[in-house]
């Protein structure tokens, strides 16, 4: 072969990666995220992206809500979430702000009260306390393959209903009613009702993985409660501290997470220290279950 012929093999580009967790997560290092990232570089970020499932770059100071979204454009096609306005003067960025009480202390996978939910979300940190706030996310492909295979065959053919509408004075009851009821109402604007299957065949990897969550209202064909047993059986496979990982944030860090693959859950221990947090979630696909079937929103279009 010649030189030339050579130099147009595709080179496969080595990031500085270091693990975090046993099971999921990663730190990329030696990375200045922007909107002007060559190809190679946004390959080599995708891969480990489905690899490890959530990866973290830290001192992106640089980055403001403009290059955030340009950088968004590099991974996927960044969409605004259904129901909560974009942030002023953004097209596709949601805000966090913990003293507003926006405190994702609940375990889920972002908007699967849709078909086609987020494939992926990029968080940036603008303000992080001094204490407390970690994030920590759960590999949900690992949770599947820790069942029995048992239990493996019995979720390959559950099926659940999610929904944007659920009990949330009994999810947050140390939130003022009022603001509750404030955030309630913009979040539940157009309710969504969408059946997943419990199992879903990861579109990238072919991982099989549970789709769980806060927004699951219940499993199809089973009582409430009958419905919450299988759920925590489960989905306590998923949250299993040996199948997470846990982020110290510092101002500037970025997490970007394989919304297809994990879950996750802001821990809600910093007080009234101010914490804020910017998001832009990149457009998925409809799940298809392990028989091949697709999940079918069946409220709120
Ligand atoms: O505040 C966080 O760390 C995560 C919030 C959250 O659930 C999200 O951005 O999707
Ligand atoms: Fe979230």
């Amino acid at each position: 072969m010649s030189n030339a012929a050579l130099a147009v093999q595709p080179v496969a580009l080595a990031l500085d990666i270091h693990p975090v967790a046993g099971r999921i997560g990663a730190e990329i290092r030696g990375i200045k995220l922007s909107g002007d990232l060559d190809a190679a570089t946004v390959e080599a970020i995708q891969h480990a992206l489905v690899q490890y499932k959530v990866i973290f770059f830290r001192q992106q100071t640089h980055l403001d809500d403009q290059s955030q979204e340009a950088f968004a454009h590099l991974l996927g096609e960044p969409i605004a979430h259904p129901t909560v306005p974009v942030r002023d003067g953004t097209r596709f960025l949601m805000e966090l702000d913990g003293g507003r009480g926006q405190r994702a202390n609940s375990w889920h996978t972002d908007v699967t009260f849709v078909d086609a939910y987020p494939k992926a979300s990029i968080l940036r940190s603008v303000l992080a306390p001094a204490s407390g706030g970690d994030t920590v996310w759960a590999n949900t492909a690992s949770a599947y393959n820790d069942l029995t295979a048992e239990v493996r065959a019995l979720a390959d053919t559950l099926w659940a209903v999610h929904s944007n509408e659920y009990d949330y004075a009994a999810r947050k009851p140390d939130v003022a009613p009022e603001k509750l009821e404030e955030y309630r109402k913009i979040f539940t604007s157009t309710v969504y009702e969408t059946e997943h299957p419990v199992v879903r065949v990861h579109p990238v990897s072919g991982e099989k993985t549970l789709l769980l969550g806060h927004f699951v209202k219940r499993l199809k064909g089973y009582s409430q409660a009958d419905s919450a047993h299988l759920f925590n059986l489960l989905q306590s496979h998923v949250t299993r501290l040996e199948n997470t990982v846990r982020w110290r944030w510092n101002t500037g860090d970025v997490a970007i997470w394989d919304n297809r693959a994990t879950q996750h859950y802001a821990v809600d221990d910093y007080g009234t220290q101010e914490r804020i947090v910017r998001r832009v979630t990149l457009k998925g696909d409809v799940p298809v279950s392990v028989q091949g079937q697709r999940s079918q929103t069946t409220k709120g279009l």
